[in-house]
């Protein structure tokens, strides 16, 4: 009987030891084997450190403040790793696996020749395990094999930070791109000897992909997509883990003279992003986060698992837009953060508009004065219909630039047709507009300021009366047709 369950138990042991050896990668039990070692001192000619120091972490746009004592030290960086659904944009969520609770990660600040003590703490509720890769880390896997950690278990592994530079940190546990793709990524800056020069302003931006099931904007609790993933069509493109994350009231501000420094961080997993800020040119590029650098960078690659440092000072007040210059990724997939900045114009280095006038092309000038249409005869005045049905044709190839095909106008900018009570006055009231344009007047429409502008357009008299017919019965809009000879009585 006691044979039989000594039997028993040790079949149970050893099928869960082979459970957990099937379920856990090898790397595990390699690092459980050396997590005791002691690894002072093994890189010979790394400077001894003094001291223990546990720096701010902070989250994307902040970077922790510069340390005054330059001694290397031991410094202690405590990371939870935390999957949790958060929003990716209005109306979109998305299951994020994160580092610290955010994405992306904590931004980690060391000196060259620390010692950093990193603890990846995998929080139990979660479901995957995890690990860390630092690009920072001479080591294997950059402390990836060090760290794998299953939930509700905490690895430490230490790195000698031997090399500057502004590195990308990300998580490395098969599927690696899933991972990534789910938000566990951040950035490390080992900051060299001596230090960074003084900047007013410093920023934390990281551009990230995202595959959703769904298209981009299609709402609800979205999951992870792997075939988009592997043929790199994400939906979302985003800095700081979701579409206006740095917008608006969320954009980063500065003043003008402010010397701005961005830490700009690329965690792919598959695109190259074209950095760029619309309107101001680095002075300063340290190229792929390295001791190199550029000058006078409009536009800066950075690589997927890569970063940069980019550096100006801002010389006029405005909104910036911070993009991926691979355009469409902007302004249709969320690659898009501002930089508000106020302060005093210098109309020396930026005069802003001084001038909307008409321009006519030499050519054309030419053929309007030969050519000017002749008041032709028309035989008959046609139908209320084909006046309509003309007037719509014109209206859509001469007119609808400005005043839309809604008769709706830009605000600001072009007055709306629908409903217009400077259009619907009088029956004549828009036959001396088209004949003779509006050269910078004031005009006032429903209540609304506008400075009027509209080209002198070369239309013939029944032209006109189509287009005045078509826009005078549309949108709301009723009236009788305009007939050609009534624009004739007034040219
Ligand atoms: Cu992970």
């Amino acid at each position: 009987m006691k044979i039989v369950r000594l039997k028993t138990e040790i079949t149970r042991a050893s099928l869960t030891g082979w459970l957990l050896f099937l379920f856990l990668p090898a790397s595990m039990f390699f690092s459980s084997c050396v997590s005791h070692k002691n690894t002072h001192g093994a890189t010979s000619d790394a400077q001894a450190v003094t001291g223990e120091y546990t720096p701010a972490l902070t989250f994307a746009p902040d970077v922790p403040q510069a340390r005054n004592n330059t001694t290397p030290k031991k410094v202690i960086v405590e990371i939870e790793v935390i999957e949790k659904v958060m929003k990716l944009a209005d109306g979109v969520d998305y299951t994020f696996w994160t580092f610290g609770g955010k994405v992306p990660g904590p931004f980690i600040r060391v000196q060259e020749g620390d010692e950093v003590e990193l603890h990846l703490n995998n929080n139990a509720n979660n479901k995957m395990p995890h690990n860390i890769d630092l690009h920072a880390v001479n080591g294997p896997g950059g402390g990836a094999e060090a760290t794998m950690t299953v939930p509700g278990h905490s690895s430490v592994f230490t790195f000698r930070a031997l090399n500057p530079g502004l590195f990308v940190y990300h998580c490395a546990t098969a599927p690696v791109g899933m991972h990534i793709a789910n938000g566990m990524y951040g950035l490390i800056l080992v900051t060299p000897k001596g230090g960074l020069p003084y900047a007013d302003k410093e920023f934390y931006i990281m551009q990230g992909e995202f595959y959703t099931k769904g298209k981009n904007g299609e709402p609800g609790l979205q999951p992870f997509d792997m075939d988009k993933a592997i043929k790199e069509q994400p939906e979302y493109v985003v800095f700081n883990g979701a579409v206006g994350s740095t917008t608006g009231s969320n954009a980063l501000q500065a003043k003008v003279g402010d010397r701005v420094r961005l830490y700009v961080g690329n965690a792919g997993p598959n695109l190259t992003s074209s950095f760029h800020v619309i309107g101001q040119i680095f002075d300063k590029v340290y190229a792929e986060g390295g001791s190199e650098v550029n000058q006078n960078v409009a536009t800066t690659l950075i690589p997927a698992g890569g970063a940069a440092i980019v550096e100006f000072t801002c010389k006029e007040p405005g909104t910036y837009n911070i993009v991926d210059h691979s355009i469409f990724r902007a302004f249709n997939q969320g690659a898009l953060a501002q930089l508000l900045v106020t302060g005093p114009e210098d109309k020396n280095i930026y005069s802003g508009k001084l001038a909307d006038q008409f321009y006519y092309p030499p050519i054309q000038q030419g053929i309007a004065k030969k050519d000017k249409p002749a008041n032709e005869v028309i035989a008959a005045e046609p139908s209320f219909a084909e006046r309509f049905k003309d007037g719509h044709t014109l209206f859509e190839s001469n007119c609808s630039g400005c005043h839309q095909t809604t008769g709706q106008g830009l605000p600001g900018s072009f007055p709306p047709l629908a409903k217009s009570d400077f259009l619907m006055s009088r029956p004549d009231k828009g036959v001396g507009v088209l004949l003779h344009g509006i050269n910078n007047q004031p005009i006032t429409v429903n209540g609304k300021h506008f400075q009027g502008v509209m080209p002198q357009l070369q239309l013939t008299d029944d032209q006109i009366a189509s287009i005045l017919t078509y826009v005078r019965n549309s949108w709301g809009n009723k009236s009788a047709a305009v007939k050609a000879a009534d624009v004739k009585k007034l040219r």
